[in-house]
């Protein structure tokens, strides 16, 4: 396989690793890169906000051109064809695919990643600690989403059905992250636990997850 897309951006980033398990699941061969048009990028240059206008990542780089967001990139990406289809169905299906994909990428994110996780994973309390009342302060909202995503898998093997899909590319990097903390927030969600433990033993997540 020749290399048919570069991911700019870093490995540790949720979104960066969907859009890697969205090439993996594709089998579309990536390079996760700092260049660009063969000039390093750094975060939030100004040539990072000529790929994204918010500097954000991942961005995508075809060849056709820079790609960015991620529900974007996954949509191209699927476009390009292969066996495996990350929005399958008809158009309800499809757009019920991409609802919870949003509802993912936008509300739990917030809620998880960016309001509980990164006091985590970069610490701005004194000394670099954590600080327990930006934790506390997160944890009803992180709850609550975590309830919305464990009723919405009650009965489901994947978030939208039967099928695994972009939704749950977008949603097992922030589980993969949340059973890592040491706070025991998913011990009261039976139907995620099920989830994540069953997300592991895919191939697509284990080559990108470990
Ligand atoms: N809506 C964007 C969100 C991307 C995003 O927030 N990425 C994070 C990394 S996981 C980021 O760029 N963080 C750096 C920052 O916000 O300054 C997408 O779906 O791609």
């Amino acid at each position: 396989m020749t290399t048919q897309v570069k991911i700019f951006g870093p490995t540790f980033s949720t979104f960066v690793r969907s859009v890697m398990m969205a090439c993996e699941e594709k089998r579309i061969s990536y390079e996760v890169t700092n260049f660009f048009d063969g000039q390093e990028i750094s975060f939030k240059s100004d040539k990072h906000r000529e790929l994204h206008p918010y500097s954000k990542f991942p961005v995508l780089l075809t060849e056709h051109g820079p790609i960015a967001e991620t529900i974007t990139i996954l949509h191209y990406l699927d476009r390009l064809g292969g066996e495996a289809v990350l929005f399958p169905g008809d158009s309800f299906e499809q757009a019920y695919v991409e609802q919870w994909s949003s509802i993912v990428a936008i509300y739990i994110d917030q809620a998880v990643v960016r309001n509980l996780l990164l006091e985590f994973a970069f610490p701005k309390g004194e000394g670099g600690s954590i600080r327990q009342d930006k934790v506390e302060e997160a944890m009803p909202e992180a709850k609550r989403a975590l309830a919305i995503l464990s009723e919405q898998l009650e009965g489901r093997e994947y978030l939208c059905g039967d099928q695994f899909t972009a939704a749950d590319l977008i949603l097992i990097p922030i589980l993969d992250y949340l059973v890592k903390i040491p706070l025991p927030i998913m011990a009261d969600f039976p139907n995620l636990l099920r989830y994540q433990e069953n997300a592991n033993r895919l191939d697509t997540v284990k080559s990108v997850l470990g």
